[in-house]
């Protein structure tokens, strides 16, 4: 599973105001913490940031890639905050995130070829949010046909379901998990990503409900989350639930982590 590291955002508790304050250690902080406890790749979101976001993402990129050394997932809908973030980025960044919305499509491909990024397409088009799994498959069909004819490798695209949280819709989770088992039957090489903590917004003990949910989506077909790597609880069910889906090659990673005091 690739992990991509949620933690640095300004929606989180404490982080508006670090970014704001630019408070370098506060944040160097917590980009160390999700690389030591295995993250794959750091996300970076300025999203409250309303008026500063295209002078703070570039800056809170390069703070954190001066830090550690992990590529980025590049978490805006402003392609101009996106832009100024990927040209400070070192390595191979993920763009997070593409939609078949017009404008997000034709402002935001240029940048994916540009940089030779990888990039996650949310399941969403100028119609809005499709709830249902039926609906999510069919735009992450649209999307994955229009991003490959366009030239992306199908190996650098990431489709999105759109986890929306359950407290507000019983029907989210399910939904979610069987897009995920049909985008997997139908596009066996094609990366499927989720924003996995968003099933538990508003719910108490939102920890349980994202490990559970994460096996679920795993089960389906899952392979990459933005998930908190702190949680070392998440951590060990996705190696147990890779294993148990059949997706670790003689429970090879499970047993690694198992031997290395990973696994409690
Ligand atoms: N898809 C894509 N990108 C995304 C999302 C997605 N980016 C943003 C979001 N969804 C994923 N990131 C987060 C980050 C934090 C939280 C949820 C999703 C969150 N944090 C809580 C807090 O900070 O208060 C609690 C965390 C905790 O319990 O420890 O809710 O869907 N492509």
């Amino acid at each position: 599973m690739l992990i991509i590291g949620e933690r640095l955002n300004t929606s989180r508790k404490g982080l508006h105001e670090a970014v704001e304050t630019r408070n370098e250690e506060f944040l160097q902080e917590i980009a160390r913490k999700q690389a030591e406890n295995g993250a794959n790749y750091l996300d970076v979101n300025c999203g409250t940031r309303l008026q500063h976001e295209v002078e703070d993402l570039p800056w809170l990129a390069k703070l954190v890639q001066d830090t550690v050394g992990l590529p980025l997932s590049i978490d805006t809908p402003n392609a101009d905050a996106a832009e100024a973030a990927l040209s400070v980025h070192k390595g191979r960044p993920i763009i997070n995130s593409i939609s078949a919305e017009s404008e997000r499509y034709e402002r935001m491909l240029p940048l994916v070829k540009k940089h030779n990024a990888g990039v996650i397409a949310l399941c969403m088009d100028d119609e809005g949010m499709p709830e249902t799994a039926e609906k999510k498959f069919k735009v992450a069909s649209k999307l994955r046909q229009r991003l490959t004819s366009d030239g992306v490798p199908e190996e650098d695209i990431y489709l999105d379901p759109l986890v929306q949280p359950v407290g507000s819709n019983q029907a989210a989770g399910m939904a979610v998990v069987n897009a995920i088992r049909e985008i997997r039957r139908a596009f066996p090489n094609t990366h499927i990503s989720a924003g996995v903590s968003n099933v538990s917004h508003g719910m108490p003990a939102r920890k349980l409900l994202n490990r559970t949910f994460i096996a679920m989506c795993i089960c389906a077909g899952l392979d990459t989350a933005i998930v908190d790597p702190n949680d070392s609880d998440i951590m060990q069910i996705i190696l147990a639930a890779e294993s148990l889906a059949g997706r670790d090659e003689f429970c090879a990673n499970y047993l690694a982590a198992f031997r290395a005091g990973k696994i409690a």
